[in-house]
This record gives C-alpha cells, sequence and structure tokens, in this order.
C-alpha cells in the first residue's frame, strides 16, 4: 500500500509539472470523491492495526504534497496567463491617438453669443422668459387689444383663447418691468413662433433679440448711440445707423433702422443689392401705454426698445440666400461656419 501511496503521488507530481491547463481535472482525479487516493484509504480497513496509523500518516502527507502542488502549479499557470495577455495586449502609449471629431457652435448660436457680449459691455443683462406664453403678455400689455391689425402680421399659435406661443420677445420685458424698479437695461433672446409659411425668408420658428432701457430722462439720443455702438461693434468701426419713421405700437415715435453695408461700405453692391444700406432693426421710444401696464409711471421714467431678427443679421452677416439652411443640420453647411 505504501508503494501504490508513492506511485500515486510521483504520477500525480509528473503529470502536475507537465501540465499547462486543466488543474481541476487532475485534483479530482486524484484527491477527488473517486479518486485514486480516496480509493487508497478506502481500503485501510484491511490493514493490521500496526500498519493503519503508518499508512495514514503517509496517505495524508501525499495529499498534503498533492494539494501543495496543485497550489503552486494553479499560481504559476495563472500568472503565465497575465503575462501572456500583458505581452498580447500591450499599449504602445506613444503611438498618436485618433483626433475626435470636434463640433461646433450652430451660426446662430454664434451671432446670439457675439450680440450678447457687446450688449453685456454695455451694461446690459441677458433676460429669459417663456416660450408659451399668455395672450395678455405677448399682446395687451403691449398695447396691441383684441382686433388690433398687428394680430394679423404677428399671428401665431393657439394653445387656447388666451395661451400662445411668443410671436415676439417683448413678453419677457413686459414680466421684468413687472418685478423690478428702473433703471432697467436688458436684452432678451430666443425663439419666437409665427403662422408663416416655410420659404427662403419665412420660418414659423424663428428667433429675436430684443432691448429694453428704462430710466429717468432716457431719451431718442441714448437709443441711437446704443445702437450705433452696437452696430459699429458688429459690423465694422466704420459702420453708420440711419433712422427711418416707421409704427409699432409698443413704441412711439417708432422707427426702422438700417445700417451701412459692410460690404461695399454703401456704394451699392449685391449684398446690399445696390442699396448702400440694409434694414436690420426696429426701435423706439416705449408709449406711455406700455410703461403704465408694467406699472412704471410714464410722468417719471421713460424708455427705449429695440428689436432685431437673429436669422436675419446672421444671413446679413454671412450672405446667406436661405433660412431653411438653419434648420436643416446639413453639415455640408454648417461645417463652413
Ligand atoms: C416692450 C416695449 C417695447 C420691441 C421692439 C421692434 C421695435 C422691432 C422686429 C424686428 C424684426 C421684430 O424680428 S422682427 O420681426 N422688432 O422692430 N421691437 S421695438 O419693443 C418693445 C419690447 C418690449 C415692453
Amino acid at each position: 500500500m505504501k508503494e501504490t501511496l508513492e506511485k500515486i503521488k510521483a504520477a500525480a507530481m509528473a503529470e502536475l509539472s507537465s501540465a499547462d491547463a486543466d488543474i481541476e481535472q487532475i485534483r479530482v482525479r486524484y484527491l477527488g470523491k473517486k479518486g485514486e487516493l480516496t480509493a487508497v484509504l478506502r481500503g485501510m480497513g484491511q490493514l493490521t492495526p500496526e500498519e493503519r496509523p503508518v499508512v495514514g500518516q503517509l496517505a495524508n502527507e501525499v495529499r498534503a504534497a498533492i494539494e501543495a502542488a496543485i497550489t503552486e502549479k494553479s499560481k504559476e499557470l495563472k500568472e503565465k496567463a497575465l503575462n501572456d495577455r500583458l505581452v498580447r495586449e500591450r499599449l504602445d502609449v506613444t503611438m498618436p491617438g485618433k483626433a475626435p471629431r470636434m463640433g461646433h457652435q450652430h451660426p446662430l448660436t454664434a451671432a446670439q453669443r457675439e450680440m450678447e457680449n457687446i450688449f453685456i459691455g454695455m451694461g446690459f443683462e441677458i433676460a429669459e422668459g417663456p416660450e408659451v406664453e399668455y395672450d395678455y403678455y405677448n399682446f395687451q400689455a403691449l398695447n396691441i387689444p383684441e382686433n388690433h391689425p398687428a394680430r394679423d402680421t404677428q399671428d401665431t399659435f393657439y394653445i387656447t383663447d388666451n395661451i400662445l406661443l411668443r410671436s415676439q420677445t417683448s413678453p419677457v420685458q413686459v414680466r421684468v418691468m413687472e418685478h423690478k424698479k428702473p433703471p432697467i437695461r436688458v436684452i432678451s433672446p430666443g425663439r419666437v413662433y409665427r403662422s408663416d409659411a416655410l420659404d427662403a425668408t419665412h420660418s414659423p420658428l424663428f428667433h429675436q433679440m430684443e432691448g429694453l432701457v428704462v430710466d429717468k430722462g432716457i431719451t431718442m439720443s441714448d437709443l441711437k448711440g446704443t445702437l450705433e455702438t452696437f452696430a459699429r461693434k458688429m459690423f465694422g468701426e466704420s459702420t453708420e445707423i440711419r433712422f427711418s419713421p416707421h409704427h409699432f405700437p409698443y413704441t412711439e415715435p417708432s422707427a426702422e433702422v438700417d445700417v451701412s453695408c459692410f460690404v461695399c461700405g454703401g456704394k451699392g453692391c449685391r449684398v446690399c443689392k445696390g442699396e448702400g444700406w440694409i434694414e436690420i432693426l426696429g426701435a423706439g421710444m416705449v408709449h406711455p401705454f406700455v410703461l403704465s401696464n408694467c406699472g412704471i409711471d410714464p410722468e417719471v421714467y421713460s424708455g427705449f426698445a429695440f428689436g432685431m431678427g437673429l436669422e436675419r443679421v446672421t444671413m446679413t452677416s454671412y450672405v446667406i440666400d436661405d433660412i431653411r439652411l438653419f434648420y436643416e443640420n446639413d453639415e455640408r453647411f454648417l461645417k463652413q461656419f
């Protein structure tokens, strides 16, 4: 029996030393319930009482030796597997990487930020408000009662009889005036909606930037100075501005504002369609009714307001002839900015 045990030990050791996987199979074969060593131990009943402890001790030693060899071997195999993997998956961190494709701002966003920064530089704050508005803030507070003709030119999308998608960002300034005492100096950029069919120059969704200044002693010359400063920063230092009489229900007097063409400087070219001037803005002195509607005493305070279409300014600056290009997300267009 001792010989059998020695043989088992030698065989197990030999197998283990040449094994390169499947250690578990070897363990089961020698040490498992139906394994060779277990079979020997089962046969110990036939030994004499003197032999039994001797063989028993040897059997235990053989088991311990095989177990130790298995542990040793499996550690060795694990290390080898890890080393093989490290070699196989070696990463050369000095190789040049793949440059990720970088996006950039949409031309409308870039133009909006540029305009915001110019006004921030003049002490304006940015005000925002809801796109889903009450009829009151979008029309009535702005001196556009029911059945006023301006409701046709600014026809929008109605959610209910008195809730609509704002047709201008003016309701934002109405809300500012309701909550803040003058001096007020805000611009309100954002999306607006009109019930217009989509074509090269119209879109049911577009963007505006409006401005409002209210304080004691604000005059039309403050308006002209502010817009001239804006136009020169936006279109170039030699830009001139030109006011022509106009009508808006919320301002009195009102004006249409042109800037001298930044391409030809006023001589007339393709961009200004031979005019030398490009119309980009509307403006005026805030109507006293509008000030009172917003809780500001028109006897004490006065103010000016202006508004421009972001698409129009951007289309003019970049000589883009179709408004739909802004919304189609065609990379061939967007990449050019
Ligand atoms: C308040 C009072 C007055 C905002 C103004 C304009 C003139 C204007 C148009 C430009 C092209 C709209 O995008 S467009 O279609 N806007 O000409 N907007 S004055 O006047 C206000 C605003 C708020 C409380």
